[in-house]
């Protein structure tokens, strides 16, 4: 399983910098540094979704768990730390079960761990997997409880809004589950948007950064990582964040016996995260067989949280 990722990483890369324009993969983020990264990007001051959303699932967790059967199943796929499903747990009437995923199994191993302190009765099983491929249900979850999928985090944005159908299609299949609770992150006023994608600390830079250190820890790369710059840019005309790695001179780098060539001021695009508007997801979601939603949103319409029954 790991050696699989490890060449799926390598495979990955060389492709999409073999592509022009050169692209990255968001998910390979996460490796330990990045995931440790991506949790302190979500306390930022600019980095308004995380601490919204978990108001909106605090404020919103009677109702939600009202709105769902007893005894369900929470599959969350790309769970990272967490900090969200705690919330839902919390409200939840006798929850069966806890399936945690994440691509990082060794960050959510170590989640899962911590959880079970708090949730000592509640079976977690977590998965190591790459949600983009395929979901397991682990064999010792009942069969017979009704699953609720959980995908908070507008992780959903990082999907093209035909690959985000394939996906949520792909996700009932696979679980059988009944419910869908997902967070989504709404359009906004660009400065909100890019500020969000570009903090004065400069962490989602070192974020974006840590990919090209990734590939030359694990890929044996020589990219000189302080000759890339990161950008974040808001999209308009696809209602879509984009990071990018700008390359600041003509460069040549290494990486398993291939070369890649920069010129000054060329670009990696490394992510896409889509914002929608309610009326807008409400019918990407239809479209994959996601009806009857709930939604809930903050005072400023922030972000969005949607319930859909299958
Ligand atoms: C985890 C994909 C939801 O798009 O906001 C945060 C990732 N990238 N800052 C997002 C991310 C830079 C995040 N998602």
């Amino acid at each position: 399983m790991l050696e699989r990722l490890d060449t799926q990483f390598r495979d990955s890369v060389l492709n999409g910098l073999s592509q022009d324009p050169k692209t990255l993969e968001p998910k390979w983020f996460y490796d330990a540094e990045g995931s440790a990264l991506f949790d302190q990007i979500c306390q930022l001051p600019e980095y308004y979704p995380t601490r919204t959303e978990a108001a909106i699932l605090q404020e919103r967790a009677g109702e939600i768990a009202d709105a769902l059967d007893e005894g369900v199943v929470l599959y969350e796929p790309g769970a990272g730390s967490l900090r969200k499903a705690r919330i839902v747990l919390d409200a939840l009437k006798n929850p069966a079960g806890f399936v945690p995923t994440d691509i990082s199994a060794t960050h959510l191993h170590r989640a899962a761990e911590s959880l079970s302190c708090d949730f000592p009765d509640l079976p977690i099983d977590p998965v190591g997997c790459d949600f983009t491929k395929h979901l397991a249900m682990p064999a010792a979850i009942d069969k017979d409880m009704p699953v609720t999928l959980f995908f908070p985090g507008s992780t959903i944005g990082n999907f093209e809004p035909r690959q985000a159908e394939t996906l949520l299609r792909r996700f009932r299949q696979e679980t059988g589950a009944v419910h869908l609770l997902i967070g989504v992150d709404l359009v906004k006023n660009q400065e909100t948007l890019v500020a969000a994608y570009d903090d004065r600390a400069g962490v989602t830079a070192a974020f974006n950064l840590n990919l090209l250190k990734r590939i030359n820890r694990e890929l044996g790369g020589d990219f000189s990582v302080d000759r890339f710059r990161h950008i974040a840019l808001f999209n308009e005309r696809k209602s879509r964040i984009e990071m990018h790695l700008e390359s600041l001179g003509d460069q040549s780098v290494g990486i398993a016996d291939r070369r890649f060539d920069f010129v000054a001021g060329e670009r990696i695009h490394t992510e896409n995260s889509y914002k929608y508007s309610p009326e807008h997801f409400t019918e990407l979601a239809a479209n994959t067989g996601w009806g009857n939603p709930k939604f809930w949103t903050d005072t400023k319409s922030l972000f969005g949280v949607f319930l859909f029954t299958a």
